[in-house]
């Protein structure tokens, strides 16, 4: 009698938990292409890059650059690369879950610029951060490349793949913040992703309009260059590496680079270098935290 009650519970237990689940992961992919996702990561193989286009032209003029990602094995090269943003400027950059980059049809507010608040409700929240350690979101969070004295940075990582996904299936312990975990048995890849850079210099002056981020100030989130992510169907899959980046590429619209007029920038400002302070060289961890 016990175990007929035992096998009725689990039959009962199975049941009710096969019915509660949804089914509807598989179903909003409404018009793109089907992408290369899976649970495990195994179709992910081989170059995959991201041309920037400019975002807040008016503020950056032109920023041409490139994300590429190449997995060969369970190695994972990332490198990006940035053109004539602001000098000495910090750059926080992430990959996120978002089919596409923001466009003026996403300022909310109007003013003219998209900012931080904006862009994320395209892109989502952060998935993978451009930081000083892709083996975890968590880790390595105060790193991000700062440009050079000519506005230009290019940021190399090496990592490991299956770490990074391992990391991305842990448990989301704070459902609130910027970051954002993959469920269990969601699908990952990069193809379609979009990656964002954020930051500009001091000297440009935004409106209060422009919303920040938490404790970042507008100027430090202000959302400059975008990418989606695509598959590059030149490098077969599984093959190595040649170690030749594609880019820089950017997307230049017509007017892009004309430069920020009115009351935006001050006008004729030169932005001087700061004085010699080389113990750094880019690899800045962040003042607070
Ligand atoms: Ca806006
Ligand atoms: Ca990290
Ligand atoms: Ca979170």
């Amino acid at each position: 009698m016990k175990e007929f009650s035992l096998i009725f519970f689990l039959i009962l237990f199975f049941t009710l938990q096969s019915c509660g689940k949804k089914v509807e992961s598989t179903n909003n992919s409404s018009s793109t292409p089907e992408l290369e996702e899976s649970i495990d990561g195994a179709n992910i193989s081989g170059l995959y890059l991201a041309k920037f286009e400019t975002l807040n032209p008016h503020i950056n003029g032109t920023l041409p650059g490139s994300l590429t990602l190449n997995r060969s094995g369970d190695r994972l090269l990332t490198f990006l690369r940035l053109f004539a943003g602001n000098i000495r400027v910090k750059h926080r950059q992430a990959i996120y879950p978002g089919k596409r980059c923001p466009s003026m049809s996403d300022d909310q507010n109007l003013d003219g610029y998209i900012d931080i608040q904006e862009a994320r409700t395209v892109v989502g929240k952060i998935l993978i951060p451009l930081d000083g350690n892709l083996n975890s979101q968590y880790s390595g969070r105060t790193y991000f490349p700062r440009g050079d004295l000519s506005g230009n940075y290019h940021y190399e990582k090496l990592s490991s793949f299956s770490l990074l996904l391992k990391d991305l299936r842990e448990k989301d312990d704070d459902p609130d913040d910027l970051f954002l975990k993959l469920d269990e048995n969601e699908p990952f890849g990069f193809d379609g992703r979009v990656v964002l850079i954020e930051g500009v210099s001091t000297e440009i002056l935004l409106p209060e309009s422009v919303a920040g981020d938490g404790d970042l100030s507008n100027i430090e989130t202000f959302p400059i260059a975008c990418g989606v992510i695509e598959k590059n169907e030149t490098q077969p899959p599984g093959t190595i590496y040649n170690g030749e980046v594609p880019g820089p590429i950017g997307t230049v619209d017509e007017n892009q680079d004309t430069p920020a007029d009115g009351p935006i920038r001050f006008p004729g400002r030169r932005i001087e270098p700061p004085p010699a302070e080389e113990e750094d060289e880019g690899e800045e961890e962040e003042e607070t935290n």
